[in-house]
């Protein structure tokens, strides 16, 4: 899989995107990550990637140029599944989502900033636009490194162990069952006899039972839909 991100701020995503997880399916080359800045693609010495808001308002406004120029560039390299935008006022990131994302081939990623981008980027060269959750972030570098993250993990064989990424939280519609490790005692407090029977059966049904419980005392609304 490869994934385009542009940005207007590149050194917010190194951190999320050099470590850990994502880091490693890197390496593994399950996924191949770019990040462009938008800035190169701006107008004049200056660089120019934003303007005054036609018809007054606060804050600059995205131009067209720039971003129509990198895409169109990207474009003639190879086709893209999905061109994303990130905004707050997109449809709201969940697991079925994600899923989908992770079998497709190439996604761009634009990551908007200041007021956000002209509308005739997202109305011509948009294909989803996604939000995170319902608040309001700086721009969208935040939200890519949510997004990425939560795509690479679920990308087939990036995570060693196969059924890790499908017993997370979600998957199946639940919350994940509370997890113990050593020791089986600290300060008093205990792990679960089941945990420790070894009876693998009667481990699935506890589990099972937690992740029921779990679900429909902190998130009822994950069983009425
Ligand atoms: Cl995708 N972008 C911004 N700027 N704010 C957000 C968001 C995205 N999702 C939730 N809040």
């Amino acid at each position: 899989m490869r994934i385009d991100i542009l940005t207007l701020l590149p050194e917010l995503l190194e951190s999320p995107l050099g470590h850990s997880i994502v880091k490693r399916a890197q390496d593994k080359g399950a996924v191949d990550i770019r990040v462009h800045n938008i800035r190169e693609y701006g107008k004049g010495s200056y660089r120019q990637v934003d303007d005054y808001a036609f018809g007054g308002g606060a804050g600059m406004v995205m131009t067209v140029a720039p971003v129509f120029e990198l895409i169109k560039k990207l474009k003639a390299e190879r086709p893209y599944d999905e061109i994303i935008y990130l905004t707050p006022d997109g449809e709201r990131l969940a697991q079925p989502a994600v899923n989908r994302l992770s079998v497709v081939t190439n996604i761009i990623i634009l990551c908007g900033h200041y007021k956000g981008v002209d509308q005739r980027i997202r109305e011509h060269l948009i294909t989803k636009e996604i939000s995170i959750g319902d608040y309001v972030l700086s721009g969208g570098e935040l939200a890519a490194a949510v997004l990425v993250d939560a795509v690479v993990r679920v990308i087939p064989g990036v995570i060693s162990d196969e059924t890790s990424a499908l017993t997370d939280s979600f998957q199946d519609g639940l919350l994940a069952p509370p997890v113990y490790t050593r020791p089986e005692e600290f300060n008093g407090w205990r792990v679960p006899d089941v945990l420790l029977s070894g009876n693998h059966k009667l481990i699935a049904e506890w589990q099972e039972e937690q992740a029921m419980l779990r679900t429909r005392q902190l998130r009822p609304d994950l069983l009425n839909e």
